[in-house]
């Protein structure tokens, strides 16, 4: 059962920006597509809750360098 989620990304200032969090995102196991854009400030997640968490989606956006806001 997979989930579709809006993240907001503070930080993210170019659309290389959008592609590092997306890159990030989709490197996980169980995010099936991360689609990200800096104009907007945010992007959408699709994932298999039983394989990888929300905190662990956050995770690897703050290590790409980002900020991730839950407005879900
Ligand atoms: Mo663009 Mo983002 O050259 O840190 S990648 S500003």
């Amino acid at each position: 059962t997979e989930r579709r989620i809006h993240v907001d990304v503070s930080g993210m200032t170019c659309a290389n920006c959008a592609s590092t969090v997306a890159d990030a995102v989709t490197a996980l196991d169980g995010v099936r597509d991360a689609d990200v854009n800096f104009a907007t400030d945010g992007g959408t997640v699709e994932y298999d809750p039983e394989v990888v968490s929300l905190g662990e989606i956050y995770a690897a956006i703050e290590d790409a360098g980002y900020d991730p806001v839950d407005d879900d």
